[in-house]
């Protein structure tokens, strides 16, 4: 996966990336990072990057032609036509574990962070193909944004994650929260670990497992229940634990 990264900060995703598992998929070159620093692609003198807006109000708006110039210079040499470019902004679809996968499947992606008030809309209408979000609240850029995109597309591309952490996510996949985990020692400050999980009955461990992922979800999070793909005997076990006769 080539992901090519338009932004005024490039070291800042440079370092956020760089460590832990995504740095090391980076270093086994099974993910590469082309960051681009739009200020590079600017062609005043002063290399300034944005001007005040139209119509008057508050803030500083990114002009258009460095940002299409550094697209440009990506399209040209870099990337095959029909590759997305993501534009992080709050006015997006908000990202989810789908759009994840969905993107993972690319060869190459692009992402434009925006900065100041807002981007020049002629040159969004341009280029961009997809508009996302990573939330309901609102951040400075599209830094952070696309950094947790990032991090949540690599690790479903295969080699990113040991063969211990993929069987991890698998048990993810059916949109249930994970159940709790516990490591030695056995008795923290009093409290133990379940029996359950001493037993070395694996088809119990296993029930427990799906239990507490259920009665988790319910609990913290009740939206997911009615998306998540549920068996006849999973949905008796959470009637029988709530007071759902609709699920
Ligand atoms: Cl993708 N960008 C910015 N600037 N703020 C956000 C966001 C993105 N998602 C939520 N808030």
């Amino acid at each position: 996966m080539n992901y090519h990264i338009f932004t005024l900060f490039p070291e800042m995703i440079e370092q956020g990336l760089n460590t832990s598992i995504i740095g090391r998929a980076i270093e086994k070159g099974i993910i590469d990072l082309n960051l681009i620093n739009i200020r590079e692609f600017s062609t005043n003198k002063h290399k300034k990057v944005d001007d005040y807006p139209y119509g008057g109000g508050a803030g500083m708006v990114m002009q258009p032609e460095p940002i299409y110039n550094a697209y440009k210079s990506v399209m040209d040499t870099k990337v095959e036509k029909k590759t997305r470019l993501i534009y992080l902004t709050p006015q997006g679809k908000v990202f989810n574990q789908k759009m994840a996968e969905e993107f993972s499947k690319e060869e190459s992606l692009m992402f434009l962070c925006g900065h100041y008030e807002g981007v020049d809309e002629r040159v969004l209408e341009t280029i961009v193909t997809d508009y996302v979000s990573i939330g309901d609240y609102v951040l400075t850029g599209g830094e952070l944004a696309v950094m947790v995109l990032i991090d949540a597309i690599s690790r479903l591309i295969p080699g990113v994650l040991s063969n211990n952490d993929s069987a991890d996510y698998e048990s993810f996949q059916d949109g249930l929260l994970e159940y709790p985990q516990y490591t030695r020692p056995y008795d923290f400050m009093g409290k133990t670990v379940p029996d359950v999980l001493i037993s070395g009955h694996h088809a119990n461990i296993t029930k427990w497992r799906k239990e507490q992922s259920l009665s988790r979800t319910l609990e913290r999070r009740p939206d997911l229940i009615n998306k998540a793909h549920l068996t006849e005997e999973e949905k008796k076990y959470l009637k029988n634990i709530a007071n759902i006769d609709d699920l």
